[in-house]
């Protein structure tokens, strides 16, 4: 299959188009390098030593005879060199990871929340439109968020996208519907998400566009059995205030003996995969592509579910650092339960990475090799919610 990277520079852009590459999959990176430019703003780097895109490539061609190709370019901004590269290149698929994906990043300041707008709703918008306009069926697989649903507890079990629903009539009958789960964002980023889901439905609706959106949680880990065949080849892990996520800031913050940074009371209740499931996701969804006039394919990407608290306590007990409380930056419920169906990537084959299984060598591998990397003064969160 040929397949086009969006994003592919990124947390999971990269080890995804390892994976897909080492399966015999033609790849093509596409990626602004936004995400390094925002270290520099940050001036905060991935914990992990990563190289510049030409040695990572170069590292794998010269390890596995497999060629990735790399267009360095805006997805948001350069529509018609995107179209020109559909024309031309004729991919099966398209793998959208190419979106400003932090929460606090999001919500630090008026800039930051129109990039965040403007960047990925373009980015999205671009993809659909180029797909229409250059005549081709390319599969749009996305990489959507959990946070769509938001996090009110219903004590309800969250669908894979779509809820059914009956609507009471005027003559007291109900009509029955299927509908968008209903869309309940918690930050601008998770916002552009919920826009996304609308753009799939309509250029479903009107042009017959093949997607499927994947809503995945709080992604933790590092490598997959690709990035570790040289260290030249690692994955990025960050671990700051503003793109670090949860379990694995507690990883690193346990590696240097920092206490444990729980916000509020650690009710908060979030889905986790690791980033090893996520790649063979991916796969999956590709391999099992919507069929012409379906409706968008929805599946939650997600293995398990967690409360904060209960998390900080697995990482202390395993390594005997403390956990310190602080006040929650978000605007956010505090305590939350969550039960997420996840069946139509179990179904396919997904044999899921717990907790259980890969935290240890995350700390020992990982955090404690590289902390002398950390900037202590990065960790604590800035971005607020509210002023
Ligand atoms: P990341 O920031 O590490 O990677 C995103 C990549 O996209 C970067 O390399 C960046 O340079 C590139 N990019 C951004 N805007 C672009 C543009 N306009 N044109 C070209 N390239 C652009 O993020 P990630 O953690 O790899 O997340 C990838 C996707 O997965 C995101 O859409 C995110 O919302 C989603 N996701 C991530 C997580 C997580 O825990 N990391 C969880 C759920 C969903
Ligand atoms: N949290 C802490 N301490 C910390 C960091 C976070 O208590 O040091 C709490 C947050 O308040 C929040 C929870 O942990 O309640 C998760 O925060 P996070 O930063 O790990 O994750 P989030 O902001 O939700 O975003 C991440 C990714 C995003 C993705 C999302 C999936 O950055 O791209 O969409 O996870 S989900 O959360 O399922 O929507």
């Amino acid at each position: 299959m040929k397949v086009f990277i969006l994003g592919g520079d990124g947390f999971c852009g990269w080890p995804t188009a390892l994976h897909l590459s080492r399966q015999g999959h033609d790849i093509t990176i596409l990626d602004n390098l936004s995400r390094r430019h925002i270290d520099n703003e940050l001036e905060c780097e991935s914990l992990t030593p990563i190289q510049p895109m030409g040695i990572r490539l170069a590292i794998w061609q010269q390890l596995t005879q497999k060629t990735i190709h790399f267009e360095l370019m805006d997805i948001a901004k350069e529509y018609l060199r995107l179209l020109d590269l559909f024309r031309n290149q004729q991919p099966d698929a398209v793998v959208h990871f190419a979106e400003q994906r932090a929460a606090p990043y999001s919500m630090k300041s008026p800039r930051h929340k129109i990039y965040t707008v403007d960047n990925n709703l373009n980015a999205t918008h671009n993809v659909l439109c180029a797909i229409v306009e250059s005549g081709l069926d390319i599969h749009v697989v996305h990489l959507g968020t959990m946070g769509v649903y938001g996090y009110t507890s219903h004590g309800l079990k969250i669908p894979e996208g779509y809820l059914d629903v009956k609507i009471p009539d005027d003559n007291g009958q109900h009509i029955e519907s299927r509908i968008l789960y209903p869309a309940s964002p918690g930050s601008i980023y998770h916002m552009t998400k919920t826009q996304d889901a609308l753009f799939f439905q309509f250029y479903n609706k009107n042009d017959q566009v093949r997607v499927t959106d994947l809503h995945q949680g709080v992604v933790w880990g590092t490598n997959t059995d690709e990035t570790l065949l040289d260290e030249r080849l690692i994955n990025r892990f960050d671990y700051d205030g503003d793109y670090g996520t949860v379990l694995n800031r507690f990883l690193m913050q346990a590696a240097i003996e920092y206490p444990l940074t729980v916000y509020g009371t650690g009710g908060q209740t979030r889905a986790f995969i690791h980033i090893r499931d996520t790649v063979r996701c991916i796969e999956l969804a590709l391999l099992n592509s919507p069929n012409s006039g379906d409706p968008v394919h929805i599946f939650n990407q997600v293995t398990e579910t967690h409360k904060v608290r209960d998390l900080a306590k697995l990482v202390s007990d395993m390594t005997g650092i403390n956990i310190q409380t602080i006040e929650n930056p978000r605007l956010e419920v505090a305590e939350n339960e969550l039960e997420v169906s996840n069946e139509k990537f179990l179904a396919l084959g997904l044999n899921p990475t717990t907790l259980s299984q890969g935290l240890l060598e995350e700390v020992k591998d990982i955090a404690k090799k590289y902390a002398y990397r950390c900037d202590n003064s990065k960790i604590l969160p800035k971005s607020k919610w509210r002023k």
